[in-house]
């Protein structure tokens, strides 16, 4: 049963005088201290603790309230109303060993898991020497290694595939950890909330999802979310899921214990619903009293946590009201201390503003390697990729790989996996159609230490998989300083010139080079693809893969088999045909026009420079700008539309600096700016030509 309280808008049940009782404060704390000694391990000691943790939830509020109006802070989420619930379980787990996923209102979780509240303040403000981010992420992003509390994003509902992908590698290393991870109800209408309900539900994953629902999403109430529950759309999914008042700290100890058992012992997820109230605007930014009235704010008051707590100590005798006193007010100083502590230190002074977004990888040209063929005989650009996979699969026993239909028998819609799961089980297997879980879910258990590498189907569609692909894999490392990282490799099967129409011939090298923190490579033939395959399974950073799939059997795209220890660095380009008298530079299938282009000139005298980049992000400036500082002439040529395609960031790196070595301008040769077409005429007539480049190529050599 809940004990209501009376809603007075005080921040505390009125307890007495300050100096109750007459006696003196010290006198006190040795009286409180030796009892609790007395009562250790009782279930008073953990009320107590608990509301130590709760106070402090408070006084951190209060303080950070104070700290925005100074200006020095840019947003606060207030936990007001939230923190029994986040405290409470975060007390009942085991921080360091369970893992926890946040959001943007989860003070009450970081003082629950334990988290000092100097790195709160360092955080909240970011301060120099921030241990959460270093001043990178938002106030209220949360994180600590050490106590497994994993740097979060402020996007609504994207935390909850990575933490279904972490649950998948506790489960694979057999541990009974539990993933906590938790959100408004605001967030639980995002599709990536269905996918990984649906997810933890197929596998049995050690999760525990804890929604919050304090009826708003900003000013939006919840009945405007669904015309379901939170509670029915997560049993529909196949998951246990129970409703529970969230303010009241009995609730929680009498029902959460056993669920958190019952996660640990293998029978899959738990998603609780905590009804909870959101006693202060949603952010600093917000003024809630634009769509809440005063009664509805009064009655929140009268669900408060804190009010709720304090009312339950005193009725069960487990302080005095003197007692209480005193140690709100040690709290109150101890909250302080730390508030003025942070508040003391420097601004970050950006000295390591570019570091952490890759790893700090040695000069990665250096540690390439010349091939060792294995035999005369060429092998086709998709069987390079396979045996490459294969044998990182034999070496590294945390690669893991799924996608749709990849499994054997069918082994991927293109074979690129084919005989994969015969040879290594269910670490090669088949995902639900679902591609934001394909991404999320690798993410997770890349933060937990495997080493996923996925395939997207189509680069089509990839586009569910966009949160993930934009704002979390690849900001995991820069967001925590490099305290986290997530090194995932995303397989996707790109390009046209196969009659595949608007929904099969996309490609996608632009967008995915304009996001710092990924690599992005692209290989045109055999011996590139199985040594950028295997750079990107040893890679410590996120890689992008790209596979074409006209190149898949091209003739012209087969090589012999470079050996298993045969590596292409990245950012290392290639010379596909020496020339002097202009570069064309390209990548992907455009590498073949480029060389019948270079074929034709040399037959009327001119010599032609291939460059095959191979590699986009990062990119081989150095081969770049030796070779245009040799022709003095450049013709870019890309698969990918031209605007904004990577022939322009390309164009406009040369401009910058060899602009004095260029004897006419530079020309791009892409696919028309349109989508590409069915019909195999239209299709003709939208992506470059050998034809279109040698005219380009013809151009640069008039000047
Ligand atoms: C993907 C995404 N869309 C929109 C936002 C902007 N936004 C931030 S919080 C929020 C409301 C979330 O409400 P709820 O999930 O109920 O959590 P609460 O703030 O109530 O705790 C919105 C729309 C966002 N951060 N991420
Ligand atoms: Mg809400």
């Amino acid at each position: 049963m809940v004990t209501k309280v009376t809603g007075n808008g005080q921040p505390f049940l009125n307890t007495g005088s300050r100096a109750a009782n007459g006696r003196k404060g010290a006198e006190m704390a040795t009286e409180l201290i030796e009892r609790l000694h007395r009562e250790s391990a009782s279930p008073a000691e953990s009320v107590l603790k608990l509301y130590r943790k709760v106070l402090a939830v408070f006084y951190i509020e209060e303080r950070m309230k104070a700290f925005a109006r100074q200006g020095k802070c840019s947003f606060v989420a207030s936990s007001r109303g939230h923190e029994v619930t986040q405290a409470g379980i975060a007390s009942l787990l085991k921080p360091g060993y369970d893992w926890f996923f946040t959001y943007y209102r989860s003070k009450g979780t970081a003082v629950g898991v334990g988290l000092s509240l100097t790195d709160i303040f360092l955080g909240m403000l970011g301060r120099k020497g921030d241990p959460n981010s270093g001043g990178r992420n938002m106030p209220e992003h949360f994180s600590s290694r050490a106590l497994h509390l994993v740097a979060q994003t402020a996007c609504t509902g994207s935390q909850y595939l990575p933490a279904a992908g972490v649950a998948r590698a506790v489960k694979a290393d057999g541990q009974d950890a539990v993933v906590y991870v938790e959100s408004g109800e605001g967030a639980t209408s995002e599709g990536e909330f269905f996918e990984a309900l649906n997810w933890a539900a197929r596998e049995s994953l050690p999760v525990l999802f804890v929604v919050q629902n304090n009826g708003y999403a900003i000013s939006v109430p919840q009945q405007t979310q669904t015309a379901s529950s939170v509670r029915k759309i997560a049993e529909g999914f196949g998951v246990r899921a129970v409703e529970m008042d969230g303010t009241s700290f009995d609730a929680l100890y009498e029902r959460v214990p056993d669920l958190i058992q019952w996660i640990r012992e293998g029978n899959g997820p738990v998603l609780i619903e905590a009804k909870v109230v959101r006693l202060d605007p949603h952010s600093s930014s917000d003024d809630h009293r634009k769509y809440r009235n005063d009664d509805e704010l009064l009655h929140a008051l009268e669900w408060d946590p804190l009010l709720q707590m304090e009312a339950r100590i005193l009725e069960d005798q487990i302080l005095s009201a003197g007692e209480m006193e005193f140690i709100r007010q040690e709290v109150k100083a101890e909250v302080e201390k730390a508030a003025e502590w942070a508040d003391a230190q420097p601004e970050p002074d950006g000295r390591d503003l570019m570091v952490n977004i890759y790893a700090e990888t040695p000069d990665v040209k250096k540690v390439g390697s010349s091939p060792r063929y294995i035999s005369e005989e060429p092998i086709t650009l998709i069987d390079a990729i396979n045996h490459g996979l294969r044998e990182e699969l034999e070496r590294n026993p945390r690669v893991v790989m799924w996608g749709e239909d990849i499994a054997d028998p069918k082994g991927g819609v293109f074979g690129v996996t084919r005989g994969l799961t015969r040879m290594f089980g269910e670490r090669v297997s088949n995902s639900p159609l679902a591609e934001a879980s394909i991404a999320g879910i690798a993410g997770g258990m890349a933060i937990a230490g495997y080493k996923p590498i996925v395939e997207i189907q189509f680069a089509d569609y990839l586009w569910p998989a966009a949160m993930q692909l934009r704002d979390e894999i690849p900001t995991v490392r820069w967001r925590s300083n490099g305290t986290w990282t997530c090194p995932v490799v995303v397989r996707i099967a790109s390009g046209g010139y196969i009659k595949g129409g608007p929904w099969h011939s996309t490609c996608v090298e632009s967008f995915f080079s304009h996001i710092p923190g990924w690599r992005v490579v692209f290989p045109s033939c055999a011996e590139d693809a199985k040594g950028l395959i295997k750079a990107a399974a040893r890679s410590e950073d996120p890689v992008i893969f790209l596979e074409h799939k006209g190149l898949y059997r091209k003739v012209q795209a087969k090589t012999p088999e470079p050996d298993s220890d045969y590596v292409v660095p990245f950012g290392s380009g290639r010379i596909r045909h020496q020339g002097v008298d202009v570069t064309v530079i390209t990548w992907g299938s455009t590498v073949y026009q480029a060389l019948e282009v270079a074929r034709q000139c040399e037959q009327r005298g001119r010599s032609v420079e291939v460059l095959d980049l191979r590699s986009l992000a990062p990119l081989d400036e150095e081969l770049v700008y030796r070779s245009v500082r040799k022709t003095n002439r450049v013709v870019i040529a890309h698969e990918d539309s031209l605007t904004m395609g990577f022939g322009a960031e390309v164009a406009a790196r040369i401009a910058s600096e060899c602009i004095d070595a260029l004897d006419a301008p530079v020309l791009r040769v892409a696919a028309k700016d349109s989508f590409v077409p069915s019909a195999p005429t239209l299709e003709a007539l939208v992506l470059p030509t050998a034809d279109t480049l040698h005219k380009a190529v013809e151009q640069v050599l008039r000047y």
